[in-house]
């Protein structure tokens, strides 16, 4: 976040509490230049003490006033102009020069991601202890990693049955967290050890640890690199040999930056994440972090409203060989089989 950006927020954050208005900056363009001008424009706004002002600068400009509490109360969400001629006028030449860059860049305006619903199409048993943090599929076997300390696991289940057909338990310290296989390998980050662990994916043989100087949440592979989450909007690409971050995206959708990614699965080009506390799993272009979709997973959990803090829905897992998609959640009874409907 540019320190522009963060001056900004502040401004608004401020102009908010005094005025009870609505305002959001999420996304700044790289132009200091059209920012600056943007800057003045607010310093102008805000010198009427007459209307709050939104500024929603998520790649394309959308400028919006809504009035404060001490105005039009009747209407409130009704525009108020109150500018002065100069006033307006250097709003909407900041606004025209933001605009004409934006699009000189190529930017494109950003609508809201479809939604996708879903289908169950199959329900296997799952370990009601298991802490859920990772989960993938090979050659129809599920892997799963546990969480807690003192209860942290990887281990191997027999899909159809849940019978755990090998288990590793980690240190007593260690609150495990996503996984994933790389190669012959698989990865197993923790919470706040700030360490990973390498094993030989047939017999969790403990090959290795490397560190890392984030949180870890969610782990998965796309064939190159590791692709992992800290509970940030931030997902970081690292190298499967040395475990060094090679780059990192914000993950964000028409609304902001997306935070709390949790666990991870690579499904054909695109990363997918639980959102932690809630039921929605994004769909996130890898590319650039843009949430191209949301599946909106509300009730599937078989947990009553007050249970589902704890025992959130969590896990990915994706059989490419069969293009099957399983989802499951923390101590959950079942691991569901789904089908993406339509959007709607
Ligand atoms: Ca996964």
């Amino acid at each position: 976040m540019s320190l522009i950006t963060r001056y900004l927020k502040c401004q608004v954050t401020s102009l908010q509490a005094q005025r009870g208005g609505l305002c959001r900056i999420s996304i700044i363009d790289k132009n200091h230049f059209i920012l600056l001008l943007l800057r003045i424009s607010y310093l102008l706004v805000r010198a009427t003490r007459r209307v709050a002002l939104t500024l929603s600068l998520d790649s394309m400009l959308k400028v919006s006033y809504l009035p404060g509490r001490n105005y039009a109360p009747a209407t409130p969400l009704r525009p108020v102009y109150v500018f002065s001629k100069l006033h307006s006028l250097s709003l909407i030449t900041a606004v025209f020069i933001f605009l004409h860059a934006a699009q000189s860049e190529g930017l494109e305006t950003v609508s809201s991601p479809p939604v996708y619903g879903y289908k169950v199409v199959g329900k296997y048993p799952h370990d009601k202890q298991a802490f859920t943090q990772g989960l993938f599929v090979e050659d129809g076997v599920l892997y799963e990693g546990t969480g807690l300390n003192g209860q942290s696991t990887l281990r191997k289940v027999r899909l159809e049955t849940g019978e755990i057909l090998k288990v590793h338990k980690l240190p007593q310290e260690c609150f495990g967290e996503g996984i994933t296989p790389s190669g012959n390998k698989i990865i197993q980050l923790t919470w706040r050890s700030n360490t990973g662990f390498v094993y030989d994916k047939d017999s969790f043989t403990l090959l290795g640890t490397f560190s890392y100087p984030t949180e870890g949440w969610g782990i998965t592979y796309d064939g190159r690199q590791l692709i992992m989450s800290d509970g940030t909007a931030n997902l970081y690409f690292l190298s499967p040999e040395t475990f060094r971050e090679i780059r990192k995206i914000e993950v964000s959708d028409d609304r902001g930056p997306v935070v709390r990614l949790n666990e991870l699965e690579y499904v054909r080009g695109e990363i997918f994440a639980n959102i932690w506390l809630t039921d929605r799993i994004a769909r996130i272009s890898p590319q650039t972090g843009r949430v191209t979709g949301w599946i909106d997973l509300k009730g599937l959990s078989p947990l009553k409203e007050n249970e589902k803090t704890v025992k959130a829905l969590n896990g990915i897992a994706y059989d490419a060989r069969n293009d099957r998609l399983f989802v499951t959640g923390k101590l959950w009874p079942s691991i569901y089989e789904i089908k993406l409907v339509a959007s709607k």
